[in-house]
């Protein structure tokens, strides 16, 4: 029994307030993995502190320096775990179909017996960690609960940081844990040996449940992120009616008053936190941006007719290199205190520092030794950030209302050198639908694997949706037609270059201009051309006053090459076929649509 091992004198010491369902989970786990000591966390911020300390204390954080980085840590992951790993991450659905081409799948009995074997006195000499957290506003009725048992500090205080911990967060757990429609997520995460070959991360969406072993890393460790938020949730959101997606939302209101919000798809590390705060260029005064979310939006058709969202988090985990006070002064700001660094690289002074942050030198390279650039980067290219969203200069008031906030336009977006203009409008949901499942973009270093190859990502999602991307649109259908007032779909690229591999746009705060065009659109006060692909703005539709933009870049990124799109919508139609008896047929009449308009161009 888990109350024979003894309790840490701190973090909650009456576990006879915790739901029952909870604590016999963690009696369980507790004989299968036997750790030393249990310790169940309280969430509050005294514990933090104290996490933390004992985490210097057995040198797994570096304090940094104090003055320039208050309250701020370095963590150095194993070199063999630095990313994300697609290719260990398993949705164990009882069929394989279900799991979808788009998936790696094996038996849940199977894997339930592989992750046995592995878990089996895996704690031995380890403390097991219980955090019980709530992914979205803790009174709201669109948010679920979950509880991570793992034994590595670094993930509890990093999970402390990312989600809503706390007693109000046991409570509900202990309200809804005996109801059927609203059980906990048992994530269960151990380190294991941090050996690559014995690292797995399985999903079994039926059973609301995850076991993940081997890595401390990031979207593999903290179990509320990816696995909780988006591939069981997106399971979740199938049954019940909703959408749990890889996009971050934003709040603008423009010169005139008017607030809208958008939310915004693209694949990792292309840009969504610094979308989610950016700084309206000096030349668009009057403009105002707010942040609700920087990587999962859960969508609800309100009563409206509106589509609303959450961002089920409750901090950021960033990809580092390239934040500076020019690229986002707030993201800088807000990492100058009370964040955790990952594989960053340190100055002689102990700050940290990444490629891309303005004057200083690294001495320390991300793996604690002395930096020599013979050896690659000072910090690691998929470094992290991890900080509580409340330390962002311009969080959103409304990013805890219980009901969401109500969405305008819906972005979907890729890394595409070429053949994406800077941004198009979808037909009509139905046609957007098609748009998100053709997007494509190059691979970062968010995860393992070749960075720079282009692969078709659907709505940001191939790495997250929790089943077939078949189900996944029909679905996405499904939840337009309840929508008597749907936001408008676009897609945009911001990443586009010339023969020479220049980029044709600035990108960061300009990115605002292609946004009012969308808000624009919206309130129907924005002209467009009607092309095969969808709407586009003609130079003259967008803002470009004060930006230093030659005409004939402005041309080429608005320019939708008939041919080039013949030979995408001829991948996009290969791609789609992939999924068989599944592909909507609504989708491929879409696709239909969109081939013979671009034959009669
Ligand atoms: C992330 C990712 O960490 O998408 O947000 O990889
Ligand atoms: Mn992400």
């Amino acid at each position: 029994m888990a109350t024979s091992v003894s309790q840490k004198a701190s973090g909650i010491n009456d576990i006879s307030q915790i739901s029952p369902a909870v604590r016999q989970w963690v009696d369980e786990v507790a004989k299968l993995t036997r750790p030393d000591r249990i310790y169940w966390c309280d969430g509050s911020a005294e514990e933090y502190r104290r996490l933390v300390q004992e985490l210097v204390a057995r040198n797994e954080l570096l304090p940094l320096n104090a003055e320039e980085f208050p309250n701020c840590f370095l963590a150095r992951s194993n070199p063999n775990d630095v990313a994300r790993v697609e290719h260990l991450t398993f949705i164990c659905t009882p069929s394989k179909e279900d799991a979808g081409p788009n998936n790696n799948w094996i038996d849940p009995k199977e894997a339930r017996a592989r992750m046995r074997s592995l878990f089996d006195g895996c704690m031995r000499g380890r403390t097991l960690y219980v955090v019980p957290y709530c992914m979205g506003p803790i009174d709201s009725p669109y948010s679920r609960c979950g509880v991570e048992i793992t034994d590595s500090g670094y993930v509890a205080v990093n999970m402390m940081l990312m989600t809503r911990t706390g007693r109000p967060t046991l409570e509900r757990i202990a309200r809804e844990s005996t109801s059927k429609d609203k059980p906990f997520v048992r994530g269960l995460h151990s380190i294991g040996e941090l050996d690559p070959n014995r690292r797995f991360i399985m999903h079994y969406p039926q059973d609301l449940a995850i076991e993940s072993f081997g890595s401390g890393y990031g979207g593999n460790a903290l179990l509320g992120k990816k696995c909780h938020a988006l591939r069981i949730a997106s399971w979740q959101a199938r049954t019940e009616g909703w959408l749990a997606e890889h996009m971050l939302i934003v709040g603008l209101t423009n010169p005139q008053g008017e607030k809208h919000y958008i939310a915004a798809a693209f694949p990792s590390a292309c840009g969504k936190t610094n979308l989610a705060m950016l700084i309206p260029p000096g030349s668009m005064p009057g403009w105002k941006v707010e942040t609700v979310g920087d990587d999962i939006a859960w969508l609800h058709p309100g009563p409206d007719g509106r589509l609303w969202a959450i961002n089920p988090e409750a901090g950021y985990f960033g990809v580092v290199p390239g934040t500076n006070r020019d690229t986002n002064r707030n993201a800088f700001d807000m990492i100058k205190r009370d964040t955790l660094f990952t594989n960053v690289a340190l100055t002689a002074d102990k700050q940290p520092w990444w490629e891309g942050r303005k004057k200083l030198e690294p001495v320390i390279d991300w793996k604690g030794q002395p930096f020599d650039p013979k050896n690659g980067p000072a910090a690691h290219p998929n470094s992290r950030f991890t900080v509580s969203a409340r330390n962002n200069p311009i969080y959103s008031p409304h990013a805890d209302d219980a009901q969401g906030v109500p969405i305008s336009a819906l972005v979907f977006g890729g890394r595409r050198r070429e053949v994406a203009p800077l941004v198009y409008e979808s037909r009509d949901w139905n046609h957007g639908v098609l748009v998100g499942a053709s997007v494509a973009s190059e691979t970062t270093a968010a995860a393992v694997g070749q960075a720079g190859v282009v692969r078709r990502d659907p709505m940001a999602m191939l790495p997250f949706c929790g089943y077939n991307f078949g189900d996944y649109w029909a679905h996405w259908l499904n939840v337009g037609s309840k929508l008597s007032k749907p936001p408008r779909i676009y897609h945009v690229n911001w990443f586009r270059r010339d023969a020479q591999g220049r980029f044709l746009w600035p990108g960061f705060g300009d990115n605002l201009r292609v946004i009012e065009w969308m808000l624009k659109r919206s309130a129907g006060t924005a002209t467009a051309e009607t092309t095969p692909i969808g709407n586009l703005p003609r130079a003259q539709d967008l803002n470009i006053q004060g930006l230093q933009i030659s005409d004939a870049d402005l041309k080429e990124l608005l320019t939708v090459d008939a041919k080039l799109w013949r030979e995408e919508l001829k991948s996009i139609g290969e791609y789609l076929r992939g999924y068989g008896a599944r592909l909507p047929a609504k989708l491929t009449e879409e696709h239909r649509k969109t081939l013979e308009l671009l034959d009669k161009a």
